[in-house]
């Protein structure tokens, strides 16, 4: 019994090591998410969350994957950055969920829906 259990022991260690290294690879790989999301439930409202669902005010410049949902055909997501730079990830018609890498440089950002755009909007920074 004794002896099975060690065995049991070593197909484990085993096995995180194999987890382990699979994660290190995919880490390796994947940019930073933020997550986008816009009318909700037809409201007028829209944000910008990163992975542990807090609404984006300042991060690391870098390469970033924008996970854009829009759940309202009356509002569409874009993104205004630095020195004119504009980003329309969905039209006002669209609904569903898109994806874009994007490297973001240092500067003020604005998410905004078009249609709506002086009171549905978020600023945030990259440093
Ligand atoms: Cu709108």
């Amino acid at each position: 019994m004794a002896r099975l259990t060690l065995m049991l022991a070593a197909a484990a260690v085993a096995a995180v090591g194999v987890l382990a290294g699979s994660a290190g690879a995919r880490t390796s790989m994947a940019h930073p998410k933020l997550i986008g999301l816009v009318g909700k439930n037809d409201a007028f409202k829209i944000t910008l969350k990163n992975s542990s669902g807090k609404l984006v005010k300042t991060i690391k410049k870098g390469t970033y994957t924008f996970v854009i949902s829009d759940d309202s055909s009356i509002h569409n997501y874009e993104l205004d950055g630095p020195r004119g730079k504009s980003w329309t990830f969905t039209s006002v018609p669209f609904t569903g969920t898109k994806k874009f890498t994007i490297a973001l440089k240092a500067g003020k950002y604005k998410a905004y829906c078009m249609a709506h755009e002086s009171e549905m909007f978020q600023h945030f920074t990259v440093k």
